[in-house]
This record gives structure tokens, sequence and C-alpha cells, in this order.
């Protein structure tokens, strides 16, 4: 068995124990939050709503995902992709670490303090302190230099086995980084050209599409960003772990380029509701987010597919049979297909936030906080946390313990009943009209107001049991650390069908970003032009 790399070990660990421990601190301010809207608590003055929102929304959305994504993608470009990382590739990783490390402690520093209340889309014109914009750049800055680490790494590869197809593995993290690069030009763009010069007052105001425009250009394939890791555990990882095989290795990289072409021209579908883009373009971009929910479609036939072949190669009969032959008791595999599971409804939600008229309904409610909580607070989330039973022994030298599995399944379980009650909550106050992004308010005592009251009760408790899931997974990673000592395996899934040739035109890099590029030109080029032309600027403003 093909032991990690120690070295490698230490930048992959240091991502790991940095996204932990931003999701403890996003997890009390989540936990706070959750309690004052459900009307459970009251802050003291000194502490505000916004103010612990805003923490909540950038450690876990931003923080927890970005630093567990870059950890992960390098073990995975360690272990495939040559056996340890290439020195200049793991010095990328450490600057890029470095760099997005020293960014979130003033960006956490500057939100604690009070001069960045702005949530974690920081939508102008709510203006915030400069170095809060300066932070995130230097977030942004660093995720780069970690991407180009993983691509230094892959060249290498490719060079010395000219003609071989790439690890799987290693082309679904080149993906995944490459969706990263073309998507966070956006939010930079905002970031320096926008936001820092006016927040700095250099200048007097804001065009505030453009910005939020510029701000869901990268948006949206943000959330793809963190959708494909879990991608490549459910592709790569779960059929080894299952004692299964990858369905098909050309469809899953199909998948993943699909992604590439399609997440990014699609930020209008989150601006449906917003004046100042015309409604052409709004439904050409809504007919690309209907072409990204094929990728995802195409993963659930071959999720399916694989445990399916298991099922059949085990004697099970019938539709569902396979569901007898899975290993129900590891959590390396219960996690993630928990996360599969609820991302049934979870993307059911999705489609029906991309359908013009029915986001004239949710949008801007309860029920797009409840679909994000699905999506990546769950189906997201559970992988990740499936990932690390595996993923911290292999690469400490250690071995899980079976006391360490069973927590592991308690805190799949509990994660499931709090999101349960909290996001399922939140989607039936939504669709009765609860808005999102407000504090505790019965509009004084307005009827409809008052309905909404059990819902956001339950979701407090939700919120509640979700934090226990918190405490317990952060409890499961520091007892993963202590271990004991031993060899786990890096657990690599390998096709159903060696014979299947992989198509080569798969890894024509240059073909599959100039159709990105002339997607994103095409759906992006006459709004932006618009917006430009557009005089209408606001000063900004400190709402809290
Ligand atoms: Fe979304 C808003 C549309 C997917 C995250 N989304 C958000 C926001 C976030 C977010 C964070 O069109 C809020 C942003 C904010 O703060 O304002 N979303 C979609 C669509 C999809 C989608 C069409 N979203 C995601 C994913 C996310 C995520 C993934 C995070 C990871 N979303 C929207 C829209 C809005 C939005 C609008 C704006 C709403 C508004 O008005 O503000 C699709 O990609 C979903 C496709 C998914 C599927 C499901 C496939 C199922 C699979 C599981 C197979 C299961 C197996 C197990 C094999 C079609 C792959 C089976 C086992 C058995 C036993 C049966």
């Amino acid at each position: 068995m093909k032991t990690f790399d120690r070295k490698d070990g230490r930048l992959v660990m240091a991502h790991i124990l940095f996204a932990f421990a931003a999701l403890l601190i996003g997890g009390i301010a989540g936990a706070l939050q959750g309690m004052v809207r459900g009307g459970v608590v009251t802050l003291p003055a000194n502490i505000g709503y916004y103010e612990l929102l805003t923490a909540h929304g950038v450690l876990m959305a931003l923080i927890f995902t970005t630093y567990f994504i870059i950890g992960f993608l390098y073990s995975g470009a360690s272990h495939t992709l040559g056996g340890s990382l290439l020195p200049a590739a793991k010095k990328l990783g450490w600057y890029g670490c470095l760099m997005m490390s020293v960014g979130t402690v003033i960006g956490v520093v500057v939100i604690l303090l009070g001069k960045a209340t702005v949530l974690y889309t920081f939508y102008a014109p709510m203006k915030a302190s400069p170095w809060f914009y300066i932070a995130l750049a230097l977030v942004v800055i660093g995720s780069w230099l970690s991407g180009y680490g993983i691509f230094y790494q892959y060249r290498k590869w490719k060079k010395g086995n000219a003609g071989k197809p790439s690890p799987l593995f290693g082309y679904m993290a080149v993906v995944t980084m490459l969706l990263w690069q073309v998507a966070t030009i956006g939010v930079a763009i905002e970031v320096v050209v926008q936001l820092i010069p006016w927040s700095f007052g250099w200048v007097d105001r804001i065009n505030v599409v453009l910005s939020r425009t510029l701000f869901w250009y990268f948006g949206h394939p943000l959330v793809y960003f963190w959708l494909l890791p879990a991608y490549i555990c459910w592709y790569v990882i779960i059929p080894k772990i299952i004692g299964g095989r990858i369905f098909s290795d050309a469809l899953a990289r199909l998948s993943f380029m699909l992604f590439l072409l399609f997440s990014i021209p699609v930020g209008f579908h989150h601006q449906l509701m917003e004046p100042g883009i015309s409604s052409f373009w709004k439904f050409a971009q809504v007919v690309l987010t209907f072409m990204v929910i094929v990728p995802s479609l195409m993963t659930a036939f071959s999720m399916f597919a694989t445990f399916e072949m298991l099922g059949r190669s085990k004697g099970a009969k019938g539709l569902f049979g396979w569901l007898k032959v899975l290993p129900w008791k590891d959590v390396r595999f219960f996690a993630p297909f928990m996360g599969m599971l609820i991302f049934i409804p979870a993307g059911a939600g999705g489609v029906i936030n991309a359908s013009a008229q029915m986001n004239a309904v949710v949008h801007n409610t309860l029920w797009v906080t409840g679909h994000f909580h699905l999506t990546v607070a769950t189906s997201v989330a559970l992988t990740f946390f499936g990932i690390i039973y595996w993923l911290i022994p292999a690469v400490t030298g250690r071995v899980l313990t079976p006391a360490m599995n069973r927590r592991g399944i308690v805190q799949t379980i509990v994660w499931c009943v709090g999101m349960f009650l909290m996001s399922g909550s939140m989607h039936t106050v939504g669709l009765m009209g609860s808005p999102r992004r407000t504090a505790y308010t019965t509009y004084n005592d307005h009827p409809d107001a008052i309905l909404w009251m059990p819902y956001e009760t339950a979701m407090a408790i939700g919120g509640i049991i979700l934090f226990v899931g918190v405490l317990l997974i952060v409890w499961n990673v520091i007892s993963l650390m202590r271990a004991p000592k031993g060899v786990t395996e890096y657990p690599i899934g390998e096709p159903a069908d060696k014979s299947e040739t992989t198509p080569r035109f798969l890894e024509r890099w240059g073909l599959w970003l100039g159709i990105a590029v002339a997607l994103i030109v095409f759906a992006y080029t006459v709004p932006l032009i618009d917006m430009l032309n557009n005089t209408v600027t606001s000063p900004g403003y400190v709402t809290w």
C-alpha cells in the first residue's frame, strides 16, 4: 500500500486544522445568531446581530470551505500526481496558506470590531472598513498561489507521463482550481477597482449594479467550487470505500468540464429581481443555469450506477437491492452518502430558485437560506466531514478506531436532525414570506409575522442541535490527530471498465477554456457595457 508523504501531510493538515478552527468560531457565531433570530435570546448591547451574521457567513462559507478544499486538493495532487509534492508546488501551497491566513485574521478582527458588518456578500452601498476588502483580496491572492501549485504539479506529471491520461483525482483538482481562477477574476475586479478606492474615500460614489454583477459572476461558480471537491469524493473515493468501481472515468471527467463551461455565465439568476439588467440577458443566463444542472444529473446517474453494479456483484436483487450491501456502519461512507441523499431535495430547491417566476416568490426570503444550508452546509459539509475520517489518519500516519467511527455516525445523525429542523423550517417559513437577513422582529405583531414565530423557534432549536454537531466534529478532528499510529490507505477508486479509453479531448485545456470564455463573453459583454454606461451611482452607507 502506497503511504502518504508525511512532509506533504503537514501542508494538508495546516489547511484542515485552520478550516475546523474557522468552523468552530463560525459555529459559535451561527448558534448565537440563530437563537436571536428565533427570539430565544437577546444579545448584550455591544454585540450586533448582523455582526455575528457576517462573522458566521464569512467563516463558514468562505474560510472553512476554501481551506478545506485546498488542503484536500493538495492531498490528492500529492498522492495521485507523482506520490509527493514537487518543491515549487509545496512552496506555493505554503505561501498561499500564509497569505490567506493573514487575510483571514485581519478580516475577522475587523468584523469583530464592528467595522465590516456587511454580511458575506458585502453588497455595496453598505460600506466596510477598507481593511475588510484588503483582507478579502489577500485571501483570494493566497488561493491563487495555491492553485498555481496544483497546476505546476499537474504539468510536471503530464510531462513525465506523455500520452497517458492524468489520474482522475488530479484532473478534477485542476478543473476545480481552474474554475476558481476564472471565477475570482470578477470579485478581484470588484474589490480592487471599486470597493477599496471607494472605502478609502478616493472616490465618493459606487456603481451598485456593476459591483453586484461582478460579485455574482464570482458568487455562483463559488458554489461549484464548494461542490466539486465533494463530487471528487463521490466519484473517486466512495467507490473504493464501498468495495465497488467508478462507473465511468470519461463520464466523470465530462461532468467536471461541463461545470467549467456552465457554472460561470449564470450569475444573473441571483439578480433576477434586480433592476438595471435587461430581461433578455436574465433569460439567457437562466437557460445557461439549466445547463449547469446537467452535470449534477450525470453525477446522480453515475452514483446510482456505481451502487447498482456493486449490488449486482454481491447478488442483490430488485430496484433498491443495492441498499442492503452498502457499508452503513462505516462513517467514511455514511456521512457522504447522507450528503448525496440530501442533495436530491437541495438540488430540486435550486431548480425552483432558477425558474424566474418562482424566484419572485422565494427571493430574499428564508427559503434561500434554507436552500444553501441544505446544499453547502449539508451535502458539501457532510461529505467534507466524511473525508476527514480517512484523510487525517492517512496523512498523519494513524488509524481510525471503532469508537471514533461510532462518534462519526452519531455526529452525522445529529447534523441531519438539526438541519432537518432548521432548514425545513426555513424553507416553509420562507414560502410564508419571512425575509432573510433580518434580526428578530414581530413587525408590530403583524398577523402574518406572528404565524412565522413557531418556525423561527424551530430554526433556533435546529441551530442549537447543529452547534452540538460542530462540537462533535471538532472533538473528532482532535481525536483523529491523537489516534493510534499505523498506516491508513488513501482510498482511490478504479474504473469499472479498465479497457474504456479516456477521450484525449477531455484534456485539451485550451479548447475547454476557450469555450468557457466564449460563453462568458456572450453572457456578460452587453450587460456590462450597459452597466458601465449607467450613471446611477450611490454614496456609501454604514447602516449598523
Ligand atoms: Fe443554489 C442561491 C440555483 C446548487 C448554494 N445557492 C444559492 C445561495 C447559495 C447556494 C449559497 O437560480 C445563496 C446565495 C446568497 O447568499 O444569496 N443552486 C441553484 C441551482 C443549483 C444550485 C439550479 N446552490 C447549489 C449548490 C450550492 C448552492 C450545489 C452549494 C454547494 N441557488 C440557485 C438560485 C439561487 C441560489 C437561482 C438564487 C436564489 C435567490 O433568489 O436569491 C443546481 O446546481 C442544483 C442541481 C442539483 C441536482 C441534484 C442532483 C442530485 C445528486 C444526488 C444523487 C444522490 C444519490 C443517493 C446517488 C439536480 C447528484 C441516492 C440514494 C437514495 C437512497 C435514493
